[in-house]
């Protein structure tokens, strides 16, 4: 007798998980399926998980695949249950290919190909949803997207677009997704978008998705002119959808609670924040040769302004920048924008060329706080006072690469929760933009003078 071994969630039951445990049971005689519990699923990472584990059990055993369903609930457990259960073979779908290529000392491991396209028959019948998600976009931070989106229960990426045919079927094949350089087509496949393209075209690829009736998550920096940013907001409110600004550090959860910790009094009233952000970028890199919209603070002042914005507010009194040049193309190695308050000074510094540490430090008349590089993926800070001996130490979990949080919380949007609106408001992104619109005029004017 042939004995199969698979694991899996199974949140939402749909065709994926369906055609996968059916495979499943055809590759031998005797299936047993490992359900996650959620505790394991929350040490693993994974977001937003629906059903109860009874639920998810009682949907894979109506599939009608399963010869035994055992419980998953810790890391080390799959060559335990194989030696266990005398498998012969363990297999999963093809998301995963190579990950679990150390359980074939045990036994064969056979990936399925992953069930592209899911459809929400299934799930109508459960009167629940997957968001189908496209991809705008196939660059670096595209490529981080798909994995995390894995782990966000709920959301499905089914398709990426590119103008460039070949940089798009490559992108889809690696990922298992639909490839498309024709946006009509694309905007048929998926209720919600991610954009990811180049900085210059955010607008126009947003003003195009909300038009479609898509929800939009966009990297930061969103846009680049304040009004541009209220037109977009204005236009999502209209039609009834979500737009979003992906700035990973505002919705990871570190983040959330030192900003709690700053706003509770215990440093007293802030009185200046400090954050830097520095990554030192090869001069051939985008980031350094596009000359309309490259350079250190398009590309990370979106990062060492939230702090700022988040503390201090958006009305500040005056804001003014010192910049340090590349000598051929004009653009900004290294940024330090002042932010002026009525109490408080921010101090943003970013640079592609210039390398330093990367903390940030809020200051307040009782104490102040500092946070370890690198914090905009918060996971450690401390609270400090006059007496030096005085500190309090915070940690948080920050996993993988982070988009899993803004993911979960733009999912959340989209099904009608307001309650993490408040973690990037639409007037913060607003004034991102607008700082961000100043800094590149003054570039402009420089260039010219
Ligand atoms: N699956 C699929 N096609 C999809 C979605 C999922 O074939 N469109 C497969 C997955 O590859 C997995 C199974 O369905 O084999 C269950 O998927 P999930 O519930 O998402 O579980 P997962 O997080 O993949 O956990 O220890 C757990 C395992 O590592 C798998």
């Amino acid at each position: 007798m042939t004995k199969v071994i698979t694991y899996g969630t199974f949140d939402l039951f749909h065709e994926g998980h369906y055609r996968l445990l059916k495979r499943a049971k055809e590759l031998g005689d005797y299936l047993i399926v490992g359900v996650t519990t959620e505790e394991y699923d929350q040490t693993r990472g994974k977001m937003n998980v629906v059903d109860s584990l009874m639920t998810r059990i009682e949907n894979v055993k109506k599939s009608g695949f399963a010869d035994e369903v055992i419980i998953e609930s810790s890391p080390g457990q799959k060559p335990l249950d194989i030696q266990k259960y005398q498998i012969d073979i363990f297999t999963v779908g093809s998301d995963w290919v190579g990950q679990f290529d150390y359980l074939s000392d045990y036994c064969q491991v056979v990936y399925l190909e992953r069930t592209k396209n899911i459809s929400s028959t299934m799930l109508r019948a459960q009167k629940k949803q997957i968001q189908r998600i496209g991809i705008i976009g196939t660059g670096r931070i595209a490529g981080r997207f798909v994995p995390e989106a894995k782990l966000v229960s709920g959301v499905s990426v089914e398709a990426v677009y590119n103008p460039h045919r070949e940089s798009t079927v490559r992108f889809a094949e690696k990922w298992e997704i639909e490839a498309h350089s024709e946006l009509e087509y694309f905007y048929q496949s998926v209720n919600a978008v991610y954009i990811a393209s180049p900085h210059g075209t955010h607008y126009a690829y947003i003003k195009s998705a909300l038009e479609h009736g898509k929800h939009v998550l966009c990297e930061k920096p969103m846009v680049l002119r304040q009004a541009q940013a209220e037109e977009l907001f204005s236009l999502a409110k209209e039609r009834g959808l979500i737009l979003f600004e992906g700035i990973k550090t505002a919705y990871c959860p570190g983040f959330a609670k030192l900003l709690g910790i700053a706003c509770s009094g215990m440093i007293g009233n802030v009185r200046s924040v400090e954050a830097c952000f520095t990554k030192l970028e090869s001069p051939k890199s985008r980031e350094l040769t596009d000359l309309e919209y490259g350079g250190s603070f398009t590309e990370l002042g979106s990062y060492v302004m939230l702090p700022i914005i988040k503390l201090f507010g958006n009305g500040f009194d005056d804001i003014c920048f010192d910049t340090i040049e590349d000598a051929e193309t004009g653009l900004d190695l290294f940024t330090k924008a002042h932010f002026r308050y009525e109490n408080g000074i921010g101090t943003a510094t970013c640079g592609l060329g210039v390398k330093s540490e990367g903390t940030l430090v809020i200051s307040g008349t009782k104490g102040y706080i500092v946070v370890e590089a690198p914090w905009w993926k918060t996971a450690y800070f401390e609270v400090h006072h006059e007496n030096p001996s005085d500190v309090e130490k915070y940690s948080e979990r920050f996993l993988g690469d982070g988009l899993r949080y803004e993911i979960s919380d733009f999912l959340s949007m989209i099904n009608g929760s307001n309650k993490s609106e408040f973690k990037l408001t639409r007037g913060e992104s607003v004034t991102m933009a607008s700082v961000l619109e100043q800094f590149l005029r003054r570039k402009r004017e420089r260039v010219r003078s």
